[in-house]
């Protein structure tokens, strides 16, 4: 299984959501879709889209917050996963592209590369209430949609490939896309206060 071809099944129903990743594939793969004022691609600060992703989700019970993180980024920040868990946002959905390997930085092998960690155990272990693993593109989108009509906070590790895109290069710089994110939650925020008048 692809991560691409995962983040593609899912790409429509993204429009409803914020999105958070992690830098290199993940982020080049989602833009290559096609960018939208609601992805944010957290640059630099390996292991911390999860805690933005919180941010967001305790800051913004309205929005449906969603974050593509990786394995080595997992293993950077363990303790997100209890965090998470006890702050326990019912809006939030965090999926962990397991592919077991340092993919955008050379392809160096992580922890989970040998089933040495399993990351769902240790999210689990941390309190996560529903926690998934997936090994098929279709049971991936099957999944994205269960964590979403669930309703609560959900951990969904994705053990794809360890490929990633051909090219690398995003024509946004990481201030330009933080400046803009913000400014359309706010838009968000005002047009449901408009409606809701
Ligand atoms: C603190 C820190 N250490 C190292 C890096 C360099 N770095 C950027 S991406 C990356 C690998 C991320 O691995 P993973 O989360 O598994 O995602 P993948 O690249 O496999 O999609 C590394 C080591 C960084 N940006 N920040």
């Amino acid at each position: 299984m692809e991560r691409a071809h995962c983040i593609e099944v899912i790409y429509p129903e993204l429009e409803e959501a914020l999105v958070v990743t992690i830098m290199g594939a993940s982020a080049q793969e989602l833009y290559n879709l096609g960018h939208r004022e609601n992805f944010f691609y957290l640059q630099h600060a390996m292991g911390l889209a999860s805690s933005i992703g919180l941010g967001l989700a305790l800051h913004l019970p309205d929005e449906r917050v969603v974050v593509f993180d990786g394995d080595g980024s997992v293993l950077m920040n363990l303790g997100t996963f209890a965090t998470l868990a006890r702050y326990r946002p019912d809006n939030l959905i965090h999926i962990v592209f397991d592919n077991g390997s340092l993919l955008s930085t050379g392809g160096f092998e992580s922890h989970t590369t040998s089933g040495i960690t399993d990351l769902a155990a240790m999210a689990r272990g941390a309190g996560i209430p529903h926690v998934i693993t997936i090994d098929s593109t279709l049971r991936f989108g099957e999944a994205y949609v269960e964590a979403v009509e669930r309703r609560e906070l959900s951990v969904i590790v994705a053990k794809v490939d360890a490929v990633g895109p051909d090219d690398y290069g995003m024509d946004l710089h990481l201030s330009e896309n933080a400046f803009r994110f913000a400014r359309h939650i706010r838009e968000r925020k005002l047009s449901r206060g408009a409606t809701a008048g």
